[in-house]
């Protein structure tokens, strides 16, 4: 597999072990679509996270595509868990939450490591896959503005489509949205002419692209790629209609949830697991249904955008 991605990709690292049905796609040109875990392993609550994770497939697979997710397995860079080893990360024992930054350290110790958005990047691109889908990406952070996520970066350095439901409610959505300009990352708002707030549907915030069809956001990629751009193309679609959180409910519950993350002191890695945690409390577990639905159907669209890739 390494070989076959070598030749489609150039330099791409033979360290990334990938799982069989997944090789042979990639290998064949099938359409593939790569999946994060760390919303397995720290964002979302047990049970749920096996929804979350079904569902993410399930999407996938609706399309037509085969569903990979990433993670650091006992050291080793992985593109598509087998079932013991999402067991494992389900379970979350012993699992370390690996951004960019700490996928060399969980590799050489040799650590079970759940994947943030920036460091699945890393992994499905050495891989060869060019889609990936999550939930939420993550940007900068409120009152904190030089917390800002790794993913930021990862996305201007990595060519494939990411298709999410924006970045994360927690965060600061306009600044997000600014830093995501200075680095050249286009957003395309699926169907929609705002940035959606992951759990809201609309934030009032206007992007600059809209895509009606996955073939649409494929020429546009194609052009990016054709002129040599570094940078993924930012698809952004609205969570389902039907679980979409209206947003002053959101708006309470994010201020509430920042509250108690000052008042414990709450930073680093930690804050997006917790604020995510404290918000999903504060809803009721309605924000967990909008969760768990926008996963499934940003994996839907990442599978049909996959699809039209491979024509
Ligand atoms: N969206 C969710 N739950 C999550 C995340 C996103 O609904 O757990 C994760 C993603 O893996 C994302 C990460 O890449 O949070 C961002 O964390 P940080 O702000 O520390 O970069
Ligand atoms: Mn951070």
């Amino acid at each position: 597999m390494a070989a076959q991605a070598r030749a489609r990709h150039g330099a791409v690292s033979q360290t990334v072990r990938v799982l069989a049905n997944v090789a042979s796609a990639l290998a064949a040109g099938r359409p593939v679509v790569a999946l994060e875990s760390s919303v397995l392993a720290q964002g979302l609550p047990i049970p749920a996270n096996r929804d979350a994770a079904e569902r993410m497939m399930k999407g996938a697979e609706r399309s037509g595509a085969i569903p990979a997710i990433t993670a650091v397995v006992r050291g080793v860079a992985t593109l598509g868990l087998d079932s013991e080893e999402l067991e494992r990360f389900l379970a979350r024992d012993g699992v370390r939450k690996v951004a960019a930054r700490d996928l060399a350290v969980a590799m050489a110790q040799k650590a079970d490591g759940a994947t943030t958005v920036a460091a699945s990047l890393c992994i499905a691109h050495a891989a060869g896959a060019s889609v990936f889908a999550t939930g939420g990406i993550g940007g900068v952070h409120r009152g904190a503005p030089f917390d800002e996520s790794g993913d930021l970066v990862e996305l201007a350095r990595t060519p494939m489509v990411v298709v999410c439901a924006g970045a994360k409610s927690i965060l600061d959505l306009p600044a997000t949205l600014e830093r995501l300009e200075t680095l050249g990352v286009t957003v395309v708002g699926y169907r929609t002419d705002e940035l959606p707030g992951f759990f809201t549907r609309t934030t009032g915030l206007k992007i600059s692209a809209r895509a009606d069809t996955p073939e649409d956001i494929v020429a546009i990629h194609r052009a990016a790629r054709a002129l040599g751009r570094a940078q993924a193309t930012l698809v952004v679609q609205p969570p389902p209609a039907g679980v979409a959180l209206p947003q002053d409910l959101v708006d309470d519950a994010v201020a509430g949830a920042l509250k108690q993350a000052a008042a414990l002191g709450v930073r680093g890695a930690a804050t997006t697991p917790f604020l995510l945690g404290a918000v999903l409390e504060a809803t009721a577990g309605r924000s967990l249904l909008a969760n768990l639905g926008l996963l499934e159907e940003n994996a839907r669209l990442a599978g049909q955008i996959a699809v039209a890739l491979t024509r």
